[in-house]
């Protein structure tokens, strides 16, 4: 199940406690101070996998602890440390802060590692404050409370190109076909139910990601559809393409599609009409009586429209060719 939001509440673990022993043992007549610290309590640690491809893992359990350190011993013993927890999200996960939204850490490539809630410190037993003043102190403190957050875990996919088109324009088969993907495709609206993220391999073994996200309708902006809450997923890609169903089926005017997703994102985000851009063309083997029209009416670099069938696996070699370079225009 893709989650891509979550709210979890992480507490560190406690500091064991210092403990008051004294040493008795045989021809040591007057024993000393002889407790030992309480360990630290454990951390918990929030780390990027590239296997985690949503917060489905956070779905069931809201509160996470770390192991609590253990007291301090006889002998002076130190007590053992909690263990940390470790949590893994996926990479593009952001973290804010519940109450005030701030954002507190940003899970990329090159920040893969976070420890958000520190284990409290092991108290002090009485061997710890021995002094010359003092040989036979009668005190040790507490562990301290690990530190203790609520947070909003909110996942916002990381990929170089991010594909947007209506409901069963061919996204889906598209990206089955230039990537590795094997993503449910149907002959029916609102196929995809949530992101999917595949990759084409470049020859140097580069990656160019690429999402696929629900398909977008009129007012996806007000929460039409599924098109709203999936958008997000495409805010940080470097390009965008279009994806047209060419053969305009069921009567539909497939300028007026391009026109009306772009009016979409521009409502989502304004920012998202400044990425650069690929319009496809998809489904030329059905119908071509619209790309005429279509090409006339389009107002922007005709190099940026490429034909192609995604079902009959034709024009994808120039498509790939043209991401590429779209891609390095940002
Ligand atoms: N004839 C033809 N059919 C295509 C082509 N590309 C996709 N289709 C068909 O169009 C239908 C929808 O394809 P999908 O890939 O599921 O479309 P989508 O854009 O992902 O749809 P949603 O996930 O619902 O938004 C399927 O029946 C595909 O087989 C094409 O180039 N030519
Ligand atoms: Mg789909």
């Amino acid at each position: 199940m893709f989650i891509d939001a979550v709210t979890v509440k992480l507490t560190a673990g406690r500091g064991g406690d210092g403990i008051v022993a004294w040493r008795r043992e045989k021809y040591i007549p007057k024993g000393g101070p002889y407790g030992g610290n309480g360990g630290r309590g454990g951390s918990i640690i929030l780390m990027a996998d590239t296997n985690e491809l949503s917060l489905e893992n956070f779905r069931h359990i809201r509160s996470y602890f770390a192991e609590n350190g253990k007291p301090g011993g006889p002998n002076s013993r130190q007590g053992r440390t909690g263990e940390n927890l470790i949590l893994k999200v996926p990479f593009g996960t952001i973290v804010k802060d519940k109450k005030t939204k701030e954002i507190l850490f940003d899970f990329t490539p090159e920040e893969k590692e976070w420890t958000i809630c520190k284990g409290g410190k092991g108290g002090k037993g009485n061997v710890f404050f021995k002094s010359p003043t003092n040989q036979a102190p009668n005190i040790a403190t507490p562990g301290l409370l690990g530190e203790t957050i609520e947070v909003d875990l909110e996942l916002k996919l990381i990929a170089d190109v991010g594909l947007v088109g209506m409901p069963n324009a061919g996204k889906s088969t598209l990206l089955s076909k230039i990537t590795k993907a094997n993503v449910k495709i149907g002959a029916y609206p609102f196929t995809t139910l949530h992101p999917n993220l595949s990759y084409i391999e470049n020859e140097d073994l580069s990656r160019i990601f690429i999402a696929d996200i629900p398909g977008i309708i009129e007012n996806a902006h007000l929460d039409k559809g599924l098109g709203l809450s999936f958008l997000k997923h495409i805010e940080r890609t470097k390009a965008l393409v279009y994806v047209i169903d060419i053969s305009g089926e069921e009567g539909r005017d497939p300028f007026e599609d391009f026109q009306i997703l772009q009016k979409e994102l521009k409502e989502y985000k304004n920012e998202l009409l400044d990425k650069p851009f690929v319009v496809v063309l998809n489904k030329i083997d059905l119908d071509k009586s619209h790309l005429d029209h279509f090409k006339k009416s389009y107002p922007f670099d005709p190099k940026s429209l490429i034909e192609i069938s995604a079902l009959q696996e034709e024009g994808l070699t120039d498509l790939v060719e043209q991401i590429r370079l779209t891609i390095l225009k940002n």
